[in-house]
């Protein structure tokens, strides 16, 4: 039996995908609310295919628990969030949930840490919890390594076809693991040590994050002396070794906007480029800010309330707001002006900010001026009817002669 541990964005899919491929599983999160909806029947958030997913897996026998379980296989699924002053990860989630299943697991036992760590953090944080607690690793207790890698919005899939990294102290231990993920993956699994584990989730989520804020400052450097980035970066990515990301208003998320954050807290007087990146993704929100001032001194706007941001979310066709660029704006908004911008979402049911609509009709009746932060599939589908708007496109998915970009 393995016993998942944290039923959220990537346990909760890697929990429903081993049990619907034949493994007996049973998810654990201390969140009793939580543990009970899924009891219930219900997922607790939305993604491509998961409905169906969670289905077949509670056919094949899931169970849900606010209990660890007495069992072999432990997959660790907790939030690693970043020290905002240090900026290095905060280990003590899945510190405490390593405690927790030492105090029921058997001798022989795997604890499989799936969450994203920056490199040395089991070493350091991790294994120490294991050996206070009597046990030897690699022979009471073993450890693995076991980031995940996929997309929310295409995790399903991702789930199944992408190539996988497994760290381990020893190579027998890393093999059953594979063994394991192979139940349902149908990509590469790679066996190799944790520590090389931990470095290559960061530095993928790095080499995203640095990408994405090249393409930010060409978006800048294109505003400045009137050029159109999108056009300049589709014919750019033309060349068979050059691949540049999109600009955007920000970039949110639990993990591009985390990730590499680990390696300047780590490394702060080697990770240069990394620094730079991040501050220039952090800034975007204010830059959009800028942008609104600049089109409404342009077009004579004086009236605040008639603006409106569409999206809230911290990117398209998740209803994930964590780290969301809306979300940054409007608090940098409100700490100027004092009066908080119309916002809509149509992936949010539950009210987060003032002034927020439920119904796009309304919100659309409301504003003159529609700033797309998140190009969610609704408004692509219903572009027409912001016809008589102004639009600042910070997503490039609206078209029409008068669409303003960043
Ligand atoms: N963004 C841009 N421009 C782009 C692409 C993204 O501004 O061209 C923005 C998005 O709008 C969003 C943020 O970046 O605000 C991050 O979105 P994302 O789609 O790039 O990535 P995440 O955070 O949803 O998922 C990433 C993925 N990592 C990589 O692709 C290397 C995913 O595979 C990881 O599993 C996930 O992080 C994770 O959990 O670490």
């Amino acid at each position: 039996m393995v016993n998942v541990i944290g039923l959220g964005y990537i346990g909760l899919p890697t929990a429903l995908m081993l049990a619907s491929h034949g493994v007996d599983v049973v998810g654990t999160d201390y969140n009793k609310e939580l543990v009970k909806t899924l009891q219930n029947g219900h997922t607790t958030f939305k993604e491509d295919g998961l409905e169906e997913l969670f289905h077949r897996a509670i056919d094949a026998g899931i169970r849900f628990s606010d209990k660890y379980q007495e069992t072999d296989i432990y997959i660790v699924s907790v939030p690693t969030p970043y020290d905002r002053f240090s900026k290095r990860v905060d280990a003590k989630y899945v510190v405490s949930a390593v405690e927790a299943v030492l105090k029921v697991c058997p001798v022989g036992a795997t604890i499989v840490i799936e969450s994203t760590v920056s490199p040395g953090t089991i070493d350091k944080s991790v294994r120490p919890v294991i050996e206070a607690a009597g046990y030897e690793t690699g022979v009471d207790i073993s450890l693995v390594h076991a980031p995940e890698r996929i997309i929310p919005g295409n995790m399903v899939y991702e789930l199944l076809h992408n190539n996988r990294t497994i760290g381990a102290d020893d190579r027998d231990v890393g093999e059953k693991i594979k063994a394991l993920y192979a139940a349902f993956c149908e990509g590469e699994i790679v066996v190799t040590d944790i520590r090389t584990a931990e470095m290559t989730k960061v530095v993928e989520n790095t080499y995203r994050a640095v990408n994405i804020a090249f393409a930010n400052e060409l978006a800048k450097i294109c505003r400045y002396d009137k050029m159109n980035v999108y056009e300049i970066i589709r014919i750019c990515n033309m060349h068979p070794r050059v691949n540049i990301l999109q600009p955007g208003p920000g970039v949110g998320g639990h993990c591009i906007s985390v990730d590499p954050w680990f390696l300047v807290g780590d490394y702060p007087h080697l990770a240069n480029v990394i620094n730079e990146a991040m501050e220039t993704n952090d800034a975007m929100p204010a830059f959009v800010l800028h942008r609104i001032y600049d089109i409404m001194k342009e077009k004579g706007i004086k009236d605040l309330s008639r603006i409106g941001l569409y999206g809230l979310t911290y990117k398209e066709n998740v209803d994930d707001m964590r780290e969301s660029p809306t979300l940054q704006l409007l608090e940098s908004q409100e700490k100027h002006l004092g009066y908080p911008l119309k916002v809509y979402d149509p992936l949010i049911t539950e009210d987060v900010v003032e002034h927020q609509y439920h119904d796009l009709d309304e919100f659309l009746e409301d504003i003159d001026f529609v700033v797309i932060m998140v190009a969610h599939d609704e408004i692509i589908k219903e572009q027409r009817r912001m016809k008589n708007k102004i639009v600042l496109d910070c997503r490039n998915v609206i078209e029409g002669a008068g669409v303003i970009h960043l």
